[in-house]
């Protein structure tokens, strides 16, 4: 399978002025002199005729030669650039194949690039976290880690967590022997700087994947409460159909949201209530689907019911284990003021959504729910599997600490393990059912 030549469009399908067709593998060089005719230069843009088997001329268009291995994929590469549109590029590929390519499975450019040690998988990954990304702040992330800064970050832990090992491994060599004070406190230390880096790349890669994966929010509540109005305020526009009507919203409304480059999806639910009309009982039953997708449930009640109104009204109708935000609506209608309070140990948030009082209140509430604490230089992309792996280095790296200076031996294993742990992101180590997982969320050609 790695060793075929392997061809795709690396352009999005549809019609563009240009569409980009690649070439990768061993037998790159050889299929593209037999579709051009030409013997190409290296890294040197030439026109020429593209013709299938049968001598036909597909299009007359650009090819770029990237000898391996100083190309994208480390392989020799042949890009050929043509007219946009299906037919011409689809036209090209299946000639491609019949002159002994095949297509390309998704993600596989990148996963040779992988193999080949163009990039480590926190790079690989990064890729299509930038042509994935919703902002530019997600955009930037993803470059940083493309650029190698959450890869430097990762080979510096690890460079100190081998000078930890090294130490003890010295004093593991002379088993009677007492660690003296001097090397308890030079453990110490060392043990310290490489928690505290773990805690500042933890802090970056949570940021990345709020920006990454987001939040989504399902608001509910009971008729008339201001759900709909709310999503409209927060959309920034006259989404949803807002009336005095109680029942008023039917179809789950959803909406995209981006607060400060964070994606937030958003979707307004019908008022939940036992509903004798046949149309707002499907409401009622697509918004309780809804909320079982959600994330996280926003319960809207109208401030002058009172809080443990709303409180035991949510607590009825949320299933146990969804977390949610209560909101006190219409505060512009009650005495009391915008605020964000906890009670119970749930977080309240009062509000006006049509006012717009305390909104910006419920605007942060989300970000840090989706784990945004804020623009800060550290931010790269990153995934739940990072967040994950890095996890585990944490408490490996807090088990090591309890058994220091005590047990040296059962310190060293837990920083071996946390080096394990430090590998899978980088993809020092790892499965093929993982490199599976990450490269078939590619698109093809890339
Ligand atoms: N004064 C005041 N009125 C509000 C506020 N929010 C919503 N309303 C009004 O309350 C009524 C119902 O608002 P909607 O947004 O349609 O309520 P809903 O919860 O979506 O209602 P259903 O779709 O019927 O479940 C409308 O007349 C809104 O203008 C608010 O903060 N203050
Ligand atoms: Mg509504």
């Amino acid at each position: 399978m790695r060793s075929q030549t392997i061809a795709a469009v690396a352009t999005a399908p549809g019609v563009g002025a240009v569409a980009i067709v690649r070439l990768s593998g061993s037998e790159a060089l050889a299929i593209a002199k037999r579709l051009t005719g030409i013997d190409p230069v290296p890294r040197f843009a030439e026109i020429c005729s593209f013709r299938d088997a049968d001598g036909r001329q597909i299009d007359r268009g650009l090819l770029l030669y990237f000898p391996g291995p100083h190309s994208y994929t480390g392989e020799d590469v042949i890009e050929l650039h043509v007219h946009g549109g299906a037919v011409v590029s689809d036209w090209l590929v299946r000639t491609l194949c019949d002159f002994g390519a095949r297509a390309a499975e998704p993600g596989e450019f990148t996963l040779r690039a992988f193999l080949n040690d163009k990039l480590d998988l926190t790079q690989a990954e990064a890729v299509a976290d930038l042509i994935d990304s919703r902002s530019r702040r997600a955009a930037r992330a993803a470059l940083r880690s493309l650029s190698g800064r959450f890869s430097e970050e990762v080979a510096g832990l690890q460079t100190g967590l081998t000078g930890l090992r090294v130490l003890i491994e010295a004093w593991l060599d002379f088993p009677d022997e007492e660690l003296d004070l001097a090397t308890r406190h030079e453990l110490a230390a060392r043990l310290a700087a490489v928690r505290a880096s773990l805690e500042a790349l933890i802090t970056g890669a949570t940021r990345g994947a709020a920006l990454r994966d987001g939040l989504s929010v399902a608001i509910a509540g009971p008729p008339n409460a201001g759900k709909s109005s709310l999503l409209n305020r927060l959309a920034g526009h006259d989404a949803a159909i807002v009336t005095d009507i109680p029942g008023t919203t039917r179809d789950a409304l959803r909406e995209r949201l981006s607060l400060d480059g964070v994606p937030i999806d958003v979707v307004d639910t019908a008022g939940l209530r036992a509903a004798a009309d046949p149309v707002e009982r499907e409401g009622v039953r697509r918004a309780q689907r809804e909320l079982g997708r959600a994330d996280h449930a926003l319960w809207l009640g109208d401030i002058r019911d009172g809080l443990d109104a709303a409180l035991a009204a949510a607590s009825a109708e949320l299933a146990a284990d969804q977390p949610f935000t209560l909101i006190l609506n219409k505060v512009d209608l009650s005495a009391e003021e915008p605020g964000a309070i906890e009670h119970a140990g749930r977080d309240v948030i009062r509000l006006s959504a049509l006012t717009g009082a305390g909104v910006e209140l419920l605007v942060d509430h989300l970000k840090s729910l989706a784990g945004w604490a804020g623009e800060a230089a550290g931010t790269f992309s990153a995934r739940r599997r990072h967040l994950d792996a890095l996890e585990r280095v944490r408490e490996a790296l807090e088990r090591a600490e309890a058994h220091l200076p005590g047990a040296l031996e059962l310190a060293a294993e837990e920083l071996r393990a946390s080096q394990t742990a430090l590998s899978e992101l980088t993809g020092e180590i790892t499965s093929d059912d993982l490199l599976g997982e990450i490269f078939s969320s590619f698109c093809i050609g890339k």
